[in-house]
């Protein structure tokens, strides 16, 4: 596997982004360390670690499974081993969404009880969220009634009953119910499932491999359903549903003469009071009285994804990228919520004496300001965001200047595709099931996920996605993969040229391009749900639609949920390089020796999720090709089976 990875001068060479290769070698240039170098010195990474076959779960360990070493200490096999860590790892990213969704909850509860300056700009999605749990309104003004969307969204976060959760009843759909209801699979809340599997694969804890595979799919679903579909839609209640606008994205929106603010994270709450204040008349005069022509706001990772959805503030750059856009040495704070930000971040901020202000008690960062936003203590927000723009301005004033290099690459794109948006957009859901059906669609892949060293910077977003167009099928994205594609054009109305003929047409005659930049990692929940609606549209099963779920680059903990939560669905995936559920292999030599010949071993796990096992449970697999063109066929392949499954032609 070490051999499949990519080179400095591979990664250099293959980045699709000419401002990303220009930073890289400036960093290089100055000697100053980035990811890049890290992943060097990390070579050759663990060949146990790559594919899951080590465990230090508890205090026995660690251990590893090998052809002289077929079980752990406890006793714990291949299967058991490789089960365990897929499922501890949506554990994980569980907890980070859950994290994100509790802010977000406890933040429309403040607001609704007048804590918190926010007006609940989303007042259509509280009324539906409201009918959807059977909320009496009568008599309930919009602030009460948001105020107990918000308790039975929590509710869903914590039940620990075995109790249904809100969520997963009023947007499932019943055939997905009945299934997950034979299965015995359905969760009862995020925190539960989230206990359970660390309970589950404890020392000592579950034997059964096969009992771990079925809590990975309970916990997808509490992870779909109590953060991914909780957090998108309480994020528009409290600051709209998203509308298409065009913008420009890549480094290039950072300007020279101005105060360049970057909002990276996840959680959009205390970004959106910061940039409330940077609007202000008052911050804009202040700007110019320190010498700036004006503020530039630049958007990283899912923050900037939230803020470009609904504001149109250009993005600059996803989780590979933090260290390259502090580079240009332009930047004079960055300001960080929660999740992504690497503690590379903080070292590349000394060398250029940017300020990093970090705004969760989870995301510290030693010599970094901290100014926490916690809705449960909301009377300080608005003099804290204040004071974040305050600290920008001063950094500003005293910025070296000779250090400034800002590459000049620039796109236009549109941004701001809630799923209702998508849907207007086409005219309606019957038209957009009909362009499916008549193949003017071919299918509709989602695209998502982070950036991870072991490819070349993403390169393998931005190939798969161009083949994806050119064949006809309209892309959706979010997170890291989205301002690959942003940067690379892709999603502006002029990438229409670069798709298929009936494709092209449809999108330059609705003057939208062939890729639909969704949100951030949790509106992952607008792809989904515009998959169940056309579904439904076209009286059929997720299942036996030509849709599917791409992760190219996947690097988080949080990508296996996004995974595993469309297969639940009944959404295939493809999963690049690494894939986090390990490839199947050849039948093991007889009589190993080696680590080598180890790898061609047997793996349950793997047939049970790329082969039958799971296809017989869900109506989905998991195929892994770690080569974007090979990948962008194995999608098209899946796409045309579906269709002809259908009876659908083209
Ligand atoms: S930011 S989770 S690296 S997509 Fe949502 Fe990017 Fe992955 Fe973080």
């Amino acid at each position: 596997l070490n051999a499949e990875m990519p080179g400095r001068e591979d990664v250099k060479k293959l980045t699709p982004n000419p401002a990303s290769r220009e930073l890289l070698q400036r960093m290089e240039d100055k000697n100053i360390e980035t990811w890049l170098d890290r992943y060097e010195a990390q070579q050759p990474q663990c060949g146990f670690g790559l594919r899951g076959l080590c465990c230090r779960n508890c205090q026995w360990g660690p251990c590893r499974i090998g052809p002289k070493s077929p079980k752990g200490i406890c006793g714990k096999d291949l299967n058991l081993m490789v089960m365990g860590n897929i499922v501890r790892a949506l554990a994980a990213g569980l907890a980070a969404h859950g994290r994100h969704a509790h802010e977000v909850y406890m933040t429309i509860i403040a607001a609704a009880e007048g804590k918190l300056d926010f007006p609940l700009l989303g007042e259509e999605r509280v009324w539906e969220l409201a009918e959807k749990f059977s909320i009496q309104i009568e008599d309930k003004d919009l602030a009460q009634t948001a105020k107990e969307v918000a308790q039975f969204l929590l509710e869903d976060l914590g039940r620990m009953t075995a109790d249904p959760m809100y969520m997963l009843e009023a947007y499932a759909p019943p055939e997905r119910k009945q299934l997950w209801q034979e299965l015995g699979v359905l969760p009862r809340s995020g925190s539960y499932e989230m206990m359970e599997t660390l309970h589950m694969t404890t020392l000592g804890g579950c034997s059964d491999w096969t009992a771990l595979a079925a809590q990975e799919l309970r916990m997808a679903l509490a992870y779909c359903y109590s953060t991914l579909y909780g957090s998108s839609m309480a994020t528009e209640i409290l600051f709209g549903i998203p509308q298409p606008k065009i913008t420009e994205v890549n480094y290039g929106i950072l300007k020279e003469d101005h105060v360049n603010i970057l909002m990276h994270g996840h959680s959009p709450v205390m970004a959106e009071k910061v940039l409330e204040k940077i609007y202000s008349a008052e911050i804009q005069q202040q700007a110019k009285d320190y010498g700036a022509k004006g503020i530039v706001v630049g958007g990283m990772c899912c923050t900037g994804d939230e803020l470009l959805c609904r504001h149109g503030v250009p993005s600059v750059t996803n989780i590979m990228g933090q260290e390259l856009a502090i580079g240009t040495g332009a930047v004079d704070a960055v300001v960080v919520d929660m999740q992504c930000v690497i503690p590379g971040l903080k070292t590349a901020a000394d060398c250029f004496g940017t300020e990093v202000i970090t705004t969760c008690d989870s995301n510290r960062i030693p010599g970094a300001h901290h100014i926490p936003f916690d809705p449960e203590r909301p009377d300080t927000l608005e003099q804290d965001a204040e004071r974040i723009v305050q600290l920008a301005l001063a950094a500003f004033k005293n910025r070296d200047r000779s250090h400034i290099h800002i590459p000049q690459h620039r796109s236009r794109a549109m941004g701001g595709w809630s799923c209702e948006a998508v849907v207007d957009a086409f005219g309606g859901l019957e038209k957009l099931a009909q362009h499916l059906k008549d193949g003017t669609i071919k299918g509709i892949a989602t695209v998502v996920g982070c950036n991870n060293p072991k490819v070349p910077y993403e390169h393998n977003h931005v190939t798969i996605v161009k083949k994806l167009i050119e064949n006809g099928i309209l892309v959706t994205t979010t997170g890291c993969c989205s301002h690959a594609l942003l940067n690379a054009g892709l999603c502006a109305p002029e990438a229409a040229e670069q798709a298929s003929a009936g494709l092209k047409d449809l999108c330059r005659q609705l003057g939208i391009p062939p890729v639909l930049a969704v949100g951030g990692c949790v509106d992952n929940a607008r792809s989904l749900r515009l998959f169940i609606d056309l579904a439904q549209q076209a009286g059929k099963h997720v299942k036996d639609m030509p849709f599917m779920f791409i992760g190219p680059e996947p690097g988080n903990e949080k990508t296996v949920g996004q995974g595993v939560t469309f297969l639940a669905h009944g959404v295939s995936n493809l999963v690049g390089f690494p894939a986090p559920i390990p490839v199947p292999l050849p039948t093991a030599k007889e009589g190993a020796q080696s680590n080598d010949e180890m790898d061609r071993g047997s793996n349950d796990v793997a047939d049970f999720f790329a082969g039958d096992g799971l296809y017989e449970k869900v109506g989905a697999r998991v195929y892994t090709e770690p080569y974007p063109k090979l990948a962008a066929q194995t999608v098209r392949m899946h796409i045309k089976r579906k269709r002809l499954g259908l009876g659908w032609r083209g």
